[in-house]
């Protein structure tokens, strides 16, 4: 009911603030780049401060609701998302962006039943925002009511593609390419490349941002951002422009049903749902 999801929201703002205040400490030490360590690829990076905001994190939300399942980025054994009541965490989203002192970076919490966001939460410390939304009521960022641009024509149009962190093979890199030259010359009016999911969709959501796309993610990648985009008033899609899934590993996030289609027009054209054959 409202009433508990209301507490579990509470409960995911101070974990997701407690994680924040560490991320705050380590730009204040300057000490990301001395704590880097590689994941599967060179490129997949982990700091210990994504660990110990991690176990932050889930010690509360396990207080608080002992009986839910975790799924988290950072956890060894990850259990997969199921249809059961579950925390879905990325401790630090944006890890090599927190590692380069950039302020995009970002503690993602949300809670999904039935394998569908119900409430979520996006902290981002360095730009001091901390977004919130519970399913039917509304979206806000530091307590105000936000909406996505509504941007209906991918002529006025600022997309989002992010470049894989777990490939550069020559192969990867010219699919990326060969999409993005196609995106550019049809054309829309910016392309920016993220290098967070939880803070491009927060962009999403709050209009600064018509459009993000990717391939690749995981379920703690846009969980809250799922729940805090559609609830802002924009569309979260497959990349090939079908119902979006959490656990599908790609996403295609946009201000308006109109905007999603003309993009995933363009991704279905050069077969982009995922990178993983090549
Ligand atoms: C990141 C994602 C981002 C992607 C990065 C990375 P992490 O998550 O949010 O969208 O482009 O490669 O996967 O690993 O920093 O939590």
């Amino acid at each position: 009911d409202e009433a508990s999801l209301r507490r579990y929201l509470d409960e995911a703002v101070a974990a997701a603030q407690e994680a924040g205040n560490l991320m705050l400490e380590c730009f204040a030490r300057n000490d990301g780049q001395s704590c880097v360590e590689e994941k599967g690829t060179s490129v997949d990076l982990v700091t210990k401060y994504d660990r110990q905001a991690e176990e932050l994190v889930l010690k509360r939300l396990r207080a608080c609701a002992p009986n839910f399942r975790v799924v988290a980025e950072e956890t060894a054994n990850k259990e997969e998302l199921t249809e059961a009541p579950t925390w879905v965490v990325d401790p630090i989203d944006g890890t090599t962006n927190f590692i380069h002192r950039q302020a995009e970076c970002c503690v993602l919490i949300a809670l999904a039943v039935k394998k569908s966001a119900v409430l979520g939460v996006c902290y981002i410390p360095k730009m001091d925002e901390l977004y919130t939304a519970i399913r039917g009521h509304g979206a806000y960022c530091n307590g105000r009511r936000i909406s996505s641009s509504g941007c209906k024509d991918l002529r006025s149009a600022m997309v989002n593609q992010h470049l894989p962190s777990y490939s550069r093979g020559v192969k990867v890199v010219d699919r990326i390419m060969g999409l993005s030259r196609d995106l550019l010359t049809h054309p829309v009016r910016a392309m920016r490349c993220g290098g967070s999911a939880g803070v491009d969709m927060m962009h999403v959501a709050r209009g600064r941002l018509d459009a993000y796309f990717e391939v690749g993610i995981w379920p703690w990648d846009v969980g809250a951002g799922q729940v805090i985009v559609e609830e802002a008033g924009g569309v979260c899609r497959d990349t090939l422009g079908g119902d979006f899934s959490l656990d599908s590993r790609r996403i295609l996030a946009a201000s308006s049903p109109e905007l999603a289609e003309q993009v995933a027009q363009i991704l279905r054209k050069h077969r982009y749902s995922s990178l993983d054959a090549e």
